[in-house]
C-alpha cells in the first residue's frame, strides 16, 4: 500500500492503483470520458486520449491525467483547483470544437456522458471551430454508427477487441478525421462484426446506437389492419425497471405486461414460453447425439454447443467456419416463437399472416439481425418475426405515450405462448440454458423426478466454466460425469473453444453467451455505465423468478405439452424439425 494526499486528505491506496481508484475510495469522484473499467469482467479502457480528468500533482509541471497515473508514497494531489477547473473545460471545448451541435435529435440525448460534462463544467460556448467531419452514417440491421460523433475514447475498441476479441474496431485517420472504425473504414455489414452490440453498450455519445425500429412499431400498432402481437425475452423484466427507478434485478414483468397492452399490442406473449419450447428440441437433440455417440457413430459431433445466442452464432460461422455441425440446430427462443406464431398460431385463429406482426422485446442489438436473416423467413419474404426492439426502445415508448409505469397494476400474459416454466426465465443468465436443459435431459435419460432441480454447480460468474454432473444410467456409459462447459463474452468462448479444439478440455456440451453475464449484459439493454454489480443483480432476479415458480422444468409446461400434442408430435419429429430448426452459414 501506498500513503498519499488527495485534496487535503490522507488516503491509503494499492500500489500501482490510479488516482481515480485512490479518489474514489474517499468519496472523491473526478470526472472522466474515456477512461471505464468494469470490475469482474477484465475490462479496462486506460488510453488516457480525452484529458476531461486531469488533476495537480505536487513537483509536476504539467496536469496528470488521474485515470492513468499511479500513485505512489507522498504524492500530493489536487483534484478541484482553478487551474483543474478551467483545462477541463477548455479540454471540453475542443472536443465539441468538431463534435456535431444537433444534441436534439440525438439517440443519446438525455444519457450522454459529453453532455452531462459540458452541463457539469458550464460549457456555454464553445471558443474554438475544428473542422466538422462529414462521415456518412454506417447503418447495418442491429447497430448504426454516427461516425461523426466519434469522439476516439475507444471504449468501443477496447471492448471488441479485448473482451469480444472479434477485432472489427480500430482507431483510423489523423487530426480532425480521426475515427474509431473497421478496417479499410468498411461498413459494419461487411466485417466479422457480431452485432453483440457491447461496444455501443460503452459509447458515451451518440457515435455506436441500435437500429431503431420504435417508429416501424407505432405505424403498426397504429394500423387496424394488423394484429401486432408481441413476445418479450428473460431478461428484459429485471432491467427495464432501472428506467423507472427501481433497483436493477427488481422484476416488473406485471408492470410491463399491462404497459405493453396500453401501446396498443393485441397479444403480449412471452419468449420464455418458447425458451422451454427450446429446451424440448435441444434437450432431445443433446441426448439423441450422445445415444449415437456411445452406440459408435463416428458422423455425430459432440460436444453439442447451444445455439439461442444469435452474436455467438455469427462469431462462430465467421471464425469456426469448419465446425458448423456442433452447434444445435435448435432455433432461437425468438425465432421458435416467430415460427409458430406465424405459421401454427395465426392458422389456429383464422389470421392470414400477411396481417400479423410478431414483434421481439429483446436485450440484444443482435436480435435484429437474426430477425432479418434470411432463413427465418417465408419463401414469399414474410419475416417470422417482423422486428426486435430493445429493452431501451421500449422504455423511451413507454414514456412516449405518458404511461405512468411505476403506477400501473400487475397483469398476467396472454395464452397460448406465454406461460412459462422457471427453466425458461434463467435462459436469460449465463449458465440458465444449459441448466434448463440439464433438468430435462435427467429425467428424460433417468426416468426419475429431480430431487432438486437447482444444479448450482452450473451457476457463477467465471467467465470460462467447466462443471459435471451426475446422470445415472449415462455416467457408466460414459465412462465419467456428464461433463458441461460454459462461457460468457465472446473471448472467453473463443478460450473455450480452442481448448477445445486441440483436445485439452473435453465435455460434452457447452453453453455460450455473447455478453458477460449472459443477456442480462445484453447490448440493448438500460446502460450500466461500466458497473457490472447491476448485471449480477438482474441475473440474480432472473434466479429468483424461477425459484418462485411451482413449474421449473420445461418439459412440464402444459402449454408445450399441448402443441406437441396438437401440431408437432414429438420433439425433433419431422414437423418439429421444418418449423423449429435451422442451419448455419460460413
Ligand atoms: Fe436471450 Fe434467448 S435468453 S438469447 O439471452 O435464448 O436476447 O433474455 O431472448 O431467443 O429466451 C436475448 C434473453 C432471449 C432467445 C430466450
Ligand atoms: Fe465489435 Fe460487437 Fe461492436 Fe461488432 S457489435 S463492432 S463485434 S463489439
Amino acid at each position: 500500500m501506498v500513503k498519499l494526499i488527495i485534496d487535503g486528505k490522507a488516503v491509503e491506496a494499492p500500489k500501482g492503483a490510479t488516482i481515480v481508484a485512490a479518489a474514489k475510495s474517499l468519496g472523491i469522484t473526478i470526472p472522466t470520458l474515456c477512461h471505464l473499467q468494469m470490475g469482474g469482467v477484465g475490462y479496462k479502457n486506460d488510453c488516457a486520449s480525452c484529458r476531461v480528468c486531469v488533476v495537480e500533482v505536487e513537483g509536476r509541471r504539467n496536469l496528470a491525467p488521474a485515470c492513468a497515473t499511479p500513485v505512489y508514497d507522498g504524492m500530493v494531489v489536487t483534484t478541484n483547483s482553478m487551474k483543474v477547473m478551467q483545462k477541463r473545460k477548455t479540454v471540453l471545448e475542443l472536443l465539441l470544437s468538431d463534435h456535431p451541435k444537433d444534441c436534439l435529435a440525438c439517440s443519446k440525448n438525455g444519457e450522454c456522458e459529453l453532455q452531462d460534462l459540458a452541463m457539469q463544467f458550464g460549457v456555454r460556448e464553445i471558443r474554438f471551430a475544428g473542422k466538422e467531419s462529414t462521415y456518412r452514417q454506417d447503418v447495418s440491421p442491429s447497430i448504426i454508427r454516427d461516425i461523426d460523433k466519434c469522439i476516439m475514447c475507444r471504449r468501443c475498441e477496447t471492448m471488441c477487441n479485448v473482451i469480444q476479441t472479434c477485432g472489427v474496431l480500430s482507431g483510423v485517420n489523423r487530426g480532425f478525421e480521426a475515427v474509431v472504425a473497421p478496417a479499410f473504414e468498411q461498413d459494419l455489414e461487411d466485417t466479422a462484426c457480431t452485432y453483440c452490440g457491447q461496444c455501443v453498450a460503452v459509447c458515451p455519445v451518440g457515435a455506436l446506437h441500435e437500429a431503431d425500429h420504435t417508429w416501424r412499431l407505432v405505424k403498426d400498432l397504429a394500423n387496424p389492419a394488423k394484429k401486432v402481437v408481441v413476445q418479450v425475452a428473460p431478461a428484459v423484466r429485471v432491467a427495464l425497471g432501472e428506467e423507472f427507478g427501481f433497483e436493477p434485478g427488481t422484476n416488473v414483468e406485471g408492470k410491463m405486461i399491462a404497459a405493453l397492452r396500453k401501446l396498443g399490442f393485441d397479444m403480449v406473449f412471452d419468449t420464455n414460453w418458447s425458451a422451454d419450447l427450446t429446451i424440448m428440441e435441444e434437450a432431445s437433440e443433446l441426448i439423441d447425439r450422445v445415444t449415437k455417440k456411445l452406440a459408435g457413430d463416428e458422423d455425430v459431433k459432440l460436444p453439442i454447443l447451444t445455439s439461442c445466442c444469435p452474436a455467438w452464432v455469427k462469431f462462430f460461422e465467421h471464425n469456426y467456419p469448419d465446425m458448423l455441425d456442433v452447434p444445435s440446430t435448435a432455433k432461437s427462443p425468438q425465432q421458435m416463437f416467430g415460427a409458430i406464431a406465424k405459421n401454427v398460431w395465426a392458422k389456429e385463429e383464422g389470421i392470414d399472416k400477411k396481417d400479423l406482426i410478431v414483434v421481439s422485446i429483446m436485450p440484444c442489438l443482435a436480435k435484429k439481425y437474426e430477425a432479418s436473416r434470411e432463413e427465418f423467413a417465408d419463401k414469399d419474404g414474410n419475416p417470422d418475426v417482423d422486428y426486435s426492439i430493445s429493452t431501451r426502445e421500449l422504455a423511451k415508448l413507454i414514456k412516449q405515450a405518458n404511461i405512468n409505469f411505476n403506477g400501473l397494476d400487475e397483469e398476467e400474459v396472454d395464452n397460448p405462448l406465454g406461460s412459462y416454466t422457471g427453466a425458461g426465465v434463467i435462459f436469460g443468465r449465463t449458465g440458465g440454458v444449459i441448466e434448463a436443459a440439464t433438468r430435462t435431459a435427467y429425467e428424460w435419460i433417468t426416468g426419475d423426478t429431480l430431487e432438486s432441480v437447482d444444479f448450482t454447480v452450473l451457476r457463477g460468474m467465471e467467465s470460462v466454466r467447466v462443471a459435471e454432473v451426475s446422470i445415472p444410467g449415462l455416467d457408466e456409459k460414459l465412462g465419467s460425469k456428464f461433463r458441461i462447459g460454459i462461457a460468457h463474452g465472446l473471448g472467453s468462448a473463443r478460450e473455450l473453444l480452442d481448448k477445445i479444439r486441440s483436445g485439452e478440455e473435453t465435455v460434452h456440451a457447452i453453453e455460450i453467451m455473447a455478453c458477460k453475464g449472459g443477456c442480462v449484459g445484453g447490448g440493448g439493454q438500460p446502460y450500466h455505465h461500466g458497473d457490472f454489480g447491476v448485471i449480477v443483480k438482474r441475473a440474480a432476479g432472473l434466479t429468483s423468478i424461477d425459484e418462485g415458480k411451482e413449474l421449473r422444468k420445461s418439459h412440464e409446461n402444459p402449454y408445450i405439452k399441448e402443441l406437441y400434442e396438437k401440431h408437432l408430435g414429438k420433439p425433433m419429429s419431422h414437423k418439429a424439425h421444418d418449423i423449429l430448426h435451422t442451419e448455419y452459414f460460413p
